[in-house]
This record gives C-alpha cells, structure tokens and sequence, in this order.
C-alpha cells in the first residue's frame, strides 16, 4: 500500500490537486460544480463551521441529503479537523436521541425535512449548541453561513491517524454504535477497492443509489470519485425505479453503485428496457448478498457486470469482492487487494478445508480505530489486526467465498441493519401483542425482509386487520425499512429453559 504522510488530511487529500481543475465534480438536482468550486465551497464551509464556535475535534452531526451541501459540509468540518457524523435522516426520533447524547455533538445540521425530528431529539440535551438549517446552497441557513465565509487558509493541523469522522452502525440490542474512521483509512479503501478493483478513472460519471450517510454510499459517492477526478451524480429523492432510471437515462453514468434490491426492482419495472443502453461500464452491489439471477439478468439487459462484494462500517468499505472478467454470480469473491480473510470456528481456529462454514475475519488497514464508548463491543470486533465481521461464509476450492448468514440474529435490510430485537420491542409496546419474535425472511428475489411471529393477547382477534394495524404502529415507530412485511400469529413461541427466545428455530431466509 501506497505510504500516507504523518501529517494528512484526507479532505486535503482529495481537492487541493484540484484547485484550478474546470471538470465537473459534483452533479446535482440543481445543477453541476466544478472541482475549483467544489474547493472553495469547502473551504468557506470549513471556516464558516469555525466561525459558528466550532474546534478542532468537536463533532458535527449530518442530517442531509444528497445534495452539493454533502461534500461540502463534509470534507469541509474534516479540513477543520472537526469531526462530522453523517446520519440517516430517515432515523426515529428515539434515534436521533440516543445519538445526540452517545456522540455529544455540538452542533447539528439538517435539512429542512428532518428539522422538526431533530429539534425534537435535541430538546433535551445540554450539549447541542446550534441547529443550522440545510435549504440548499443558496438558501437561508447553512448555504448562506457557507457563501458569506472566506475561504479557509488554516495550515493541515490533523495526522493520518487521527478520527476524521464517525458513522454510526446498528447493535444487535437496538442501540447504534458510533464507528470511529481515521484520515489514512479513507487512502485505504480508494488504493484498494477504488483503483484496484474498480478501476475508477477521471472519465467516469458515478451515480450511487447507495446514500453518501452510508459507509458505502460514502466511498462510491463522494471520496471513490473524487480521488480519481470523475463526476458523482447526486439523487436526493428516494431511489425508486422510476427515480433511478430517470437519473440513468439523463446523466449516462459510467459506474452505477446500487444494492440487491434496487436491481431487483428496477428488473421488474415495465421501465426496464430503458436500461438496454444507457452506457454502463460497471456496476457494483453490496448490503446484503446479490440473488445470482438478479445479478446474470441486469447484466445480460445492460451489459455492465455488477461487482458484488461484502464491506462494512467497521472496515469502511468492500473488502471481499469480485473482480471484472472473473465473475461468479451468487459469491462475493475473493478478498480485495490489500485484503487478507480468514474463516475461524467456534474456537478461533483458522479453517483451511474448502466449503466450511466458519466465522469470516478480515485484516486490512482500513479498520475503524473502534466504537465509540463500548469497550468491550470494541474488544470483541477489533481483535489486533484482525476485524471479526459477525458474518458466516465458506470459501470454494478457487478461494470463492460464500455467504451462509449472520453469527447473531441481525438481518440486513435493503443494506440497512436491522435488529430483531429492536422490532419485537415495537410490537410488544401494541396492547393487542403478548410477545413477539423476528426473524431474516426471503421475499420472492430471495431477498431479506423481517416476518414476526406474534402471540396475542387474551381478548384481542388475530386477524387480517390486526396485522395491518401492527405494521402501521411499527412504522409508526421505527425507521420504515424495519417493519415487518409478514405477521403470522402464533399459540406461542420457541423459548430455551431459561426463557429466550429461540429465533433459530422459526428463520426461513
Ligand atoms: O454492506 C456492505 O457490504 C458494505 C459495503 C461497503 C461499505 C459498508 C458496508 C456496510
């Protein structure tokens, strides 16, 4: 790997090569930026996050879309060596609570959708000193604060291995844990996965469906694109079908980052033929494993592999990937250069036999430094060099590995965690539920959604309404990804002696 300096920042890393640069850079659904203004909006960004009270290593959550605003705000809290959060703005308020305080951020930006959420979040705490409004670039709020500051002239005053940022990654008790990246992390995974793998080059036009707030949507969107001099392609709405194939038939990206599920359904959409030729090169999946039909079907219609592979907050990117030219539908590959995998059992022996299921571990320099205040959370996930994934996978005789399901009962949603624990909680606060189990589910991709089991109370009907109801009350309650698509209701569930739920016993996916 490619020697990173002591002294680093990976926001000037990526733009200070790029001052005079005229190319286009950033391309959203209000227009296009160049790399020389993409510059200097992250410099005035830098120096307006100081002049609203903002030190080097305080923490700055993101609550915004995919908008100009996001590299922006972004790269330019790291120049200042602050430390940005992005978080998902669909989230709970419950969430935004928990993370307010976990992270003790000073200062929050949101975008005016979410403002209300937020507000509300913060209300309580004592540490949030500013909420500043994203209405866009020019609008009142944050887009105004950025254009009225003089760019930042501070010399670089952070080291590669400081904390640059933090993303946050769900726990299987419900609770998200703040994953800590630093500067040289982000070096990591660009050498690795972004030239080595992809191949990103300045002639790319790269669209994420993948949001920048996810640690995958961050690397395709924002950092892959911008090491490289190639063009991001922002969507802020969601990405639907129609959204997508909007947004690929009007900007012609090269390099289209997507996730099981939206391959899936832009498959079925009657709009699929519009995809034949759009001018993919290549594309890439991960979040959870790609069906391999869906994968040989969307390649055989555009023409563009996808390069399915499996990454994760805590090592910020893919790690296991395959390549272009040598690619096996239904496997994630092999591991990415730079890379090393291992697949360990209970005991955490190395197994060297050739399709056993074991606990995959990874090495690689792109680890996060540890979670934020969880000890042993920490202790458990970053054993030395190596980072245990809570994955099982097996590994073919060609070195191919396989996903077999998760070491804990977490369930990957659409690239979204989702803990069982956390929806049955939900479903037990509704009077009519007495308790309630959920479990990983295949829908007909064989793609993973949640199902309940649910028993009732005595006086209320298990009924085709009931369901209806308790899916409603839990989107009532959670971020909308994690309600359950199926409810079957149940006498009672699978318990060990000591009264847990066996889960095992009632998965179907
Ligand atoms: O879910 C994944 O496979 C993934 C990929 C890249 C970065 C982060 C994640 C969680």
């Amino acid at each position: 790997l490619a020697t990173i300096p002591k002294a680093f920042n990976i926001a000037d890393y990526l733009l200070a090569d790029r001052v005079e640069d005229t190319n286009a850079a950033v391309t959203d659904t209000n227009g296009s930026y160049s790399y020389r203004e993409l510059n200097e909006l992250v410099l005035r960004a830098a120096t307006a996050l100081r002049e609203m009270g903002l030190e080097p290593e305080d923490r700055i959550l993101l609550v915004i879309g995919d908008t100009i605003l996001f590299p922006v705000l972004f790269l330019g809290a790291i120049r200042a060596g602050i430390v940005p959060i992005p978080l998902n703005p669909l989230l709970a308020v419950e969430d935004f609570r928990y993370i307010i305080e976990d992270s003790r951020v000073k200062a929050i930006v949101t975008s005016g959708s979410e403002a209300e959420k937020i507000e509300q979040a913060a209300s309580t705490s004592t540490r949030v000193k500013w909420i500043e409004h994203d209405n866009g670039l020019h609008g009142p709020g944050i887009g105004n604060r950025i254009l009225a500051a003089a760019p930042y002239d501070l010399p670089i005053a952070t080291v590669s291995d400081e904390v640059a940022f933090w993303l946050y990654s769900s726990g299987s008790t419900g609770r998200p844990k703040g994953v800590r990246h630093l500067h040289r992390n982000v070096a990591v995974t660009i050498e690795c996965f972004s030239q080595r793998v992809l191949g990103l080059r300045s002639s790319d036009v790269v669209f994420s469906a993948a949001k920048l707030f996810f640690a995958y949507g961050l690397g395709n969107g924002l950092t892959f694109p911008f090491a490289a001099g190639a063009r991001a392609v922002y969507l802020d709405a969601r990405p639907t079908p129609d959204s997508v194939i909007d947004l690929l038939t009007s900007t012609y990206p090269t390099v289209f980052c997507g996730v099981p599920t939206l391959f899936a359904s832009l498959l079925a959409s009657p709009r699929a033929p519009e995809l034949a030729d759009v001018g993919l090169r290549i594309c890439t999946s991960a979040g959870e494993a790609l069906p391999p039909e869906i994968g040989r079907r969307f390649e055989e219609l555009t023409g563009a592999p996808i390069i399915d592979g499996l990454g994760s907050t805590e090592l910020l990117h893919i790690f296991l990937a395959n390549r272009p030219g040598q690619i096996r539908y239904g496997s994630s590959g092999i591991p990415v250069p730079g890379y090393e995998a291992r697949l360990v059992d209970e005991d955490g022996l190395t197994i060297e036999k050739a399709d056993t299921i074991g606990e995959l571990v990874v090495r690689g320099y792109s680890a996060a430094e540890g979670y934020w205040n969880q000890r042993d959370r920490s202790l458990a996930t970053f054993r030395g060099h190596w980072t245990h994934t809570g994955d099982k996978y097996l590994r073919d005789s060609d070195g191919f590995y396989y996903y077999a399901g998760r070491s804990d009962d977490m369930m990957k949603v659409s690239g979204n965690w989702v803990s069982p624990f956390e929806v049955e909680s939900a479903l037990i606060s509704h009077p009519a539920v007495l308790e309630a189990a959920v479990v990983p589910w295949s829908d007909v991709d064989a793609l993973v959604k949640p199902k309940a089991y649910v028993v009732v109370r005595p006086g209320f009907e298990p009924t085709a309404e009931l369901i209806r109801d308790l899916q409603v009350f839990v989107k009532g309650h959670l971020a909308p990804w994690k309600y359950p698509r199926w409810i079957e209701f149940v006498d009672e569930l699978p318990k060990t002696a000591t009264g847990k739920i066996q889960r095992f016993k009632l998965r179907g996916a």
